[in-house]
């Protein structure tokens, strides 16, 4: 039977982030893929002046309330960008009604990146995002939010020792069993994640080359592939893998083309993206 995404997060009508590519990524992935608006902006926040905002917290309980009237169920629930702390709390709550023995929960917190927190959100709002982390069975933190809901202050240059040391305060302080520390890179040209599994006590690492240009939304796209592969029963391993290699490519041609644009152009990616998908489902598992 096709499996069930629920995902929770806004929708910029203009530029490629959170439901504009969660959306098509985890569609095309085989995965049917619903959604929860939490808001509706003209374009994403970045690079863009005067974007519209409406707000849509209104319309969280009655939709939730709705969907629990057919007793709706969902293989994964995974949130992206939120933004306000009403929002958080709301949205904990429907973590907890949805949440049952045959789901998992995949919490990307976007609230920060470079050292800063977005604007629009404060410390209190950090808050929020750590009492939702104890829902998740997946959180996907960079690592400023790493930092932030450690509570370790931000550092920009690393050795592998500090992201180990990060990622186990992170572990003890949020009690989430898998955690996936994206952005790290430990020499110029690579890129890639690291993955905490507390159970088992082990780490794993993948790197892919690093394009030169940072590009608004590969966050989201990055914890999208990862969801859609963990629906088509990859390991934890290889939905990391899979998810570097992706972004990492979608960024290439998006740079490749044009340099400058306002998100990346997955669009360009969704074959390989499958080819890769189905030979990692016939592969060997790591
Ligand atoms: O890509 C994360 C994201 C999604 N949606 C909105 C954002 C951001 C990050 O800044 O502002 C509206």
């Amino acid at each position: 039977m096709i499996k069930k995404c629920i995902t929770i997060q806004d929708i910029s009508c203009y530029g490629k982030c959170s439901i504009t590519v969660a959306l098509p990524v985890i569609s095309s992935m085989g995965i049917e893929t619903i959604i929860l608006p939490t808001a509706v902006l003209s374009t994403h926040t970045s690079g863009f002046d005067g974007f519209t905002y409406h707000d849509l917290t209104s319309e969280f309980d009655l939709i939730k309330n709705h969907w629990k009237k057919y007793d709706l169920k969902f293989d994964s629930i995974y949130t992206g960008y939120i933004g306000k702390k009403e929002l958080v709390l709301k949205i904990k709550d429907f973590v907890k009604e949805f949440k049952n023995n045959n789901n998992h929960v995949v919490i990307d917190p976007v609230f920060a990146d470079h050292g800063k927190i977005y604007p629009g959100m404060d410390l209190e709002y950090v808050e929020s995002v750590k009492d939702l982390i104890k829902e998740a069975d997946y959180i996907i933190p960079n690592i400023t939010e790493a930092c932030y809901l450690a509570d370790v202050p931000y550092f920009e240059s690393y050795t592998k020792e500090d992201i180990l040391n990060l990622i186990n305060k992170l572990a003890l302080k949020s009690n989430v069993k898998n955690i996936i520390l994206t952005g790290i890179s430990y020499n110029d040209n690579q890129l890639g994640a690291v993955y905490y599994n507390v159970d088992k006590n082990e780490i794993f690492e993948y790197f892919n080359e690093e394009v030169p240009i940072k590009y608004h939304g590969t966050g989201d796209l990055f914890s999208s592939i990862f969801v859609g592969a963990l629906l088509n029963n990859l390991t934890v391993k290889q939905s990391v893998k899979l998810a570097v290699d992706i972004t990492k490519e979608c960024i290439k041609v998006t740079y490749d083309e044009l340099k400058e644009n306002y998100g990346v152009n997955f669009e360009l990616c969704v074959k390989q993206l499958i080819e890769q998908l189905e030979n990692l489902k016939n592969e060997k598992t790591i």
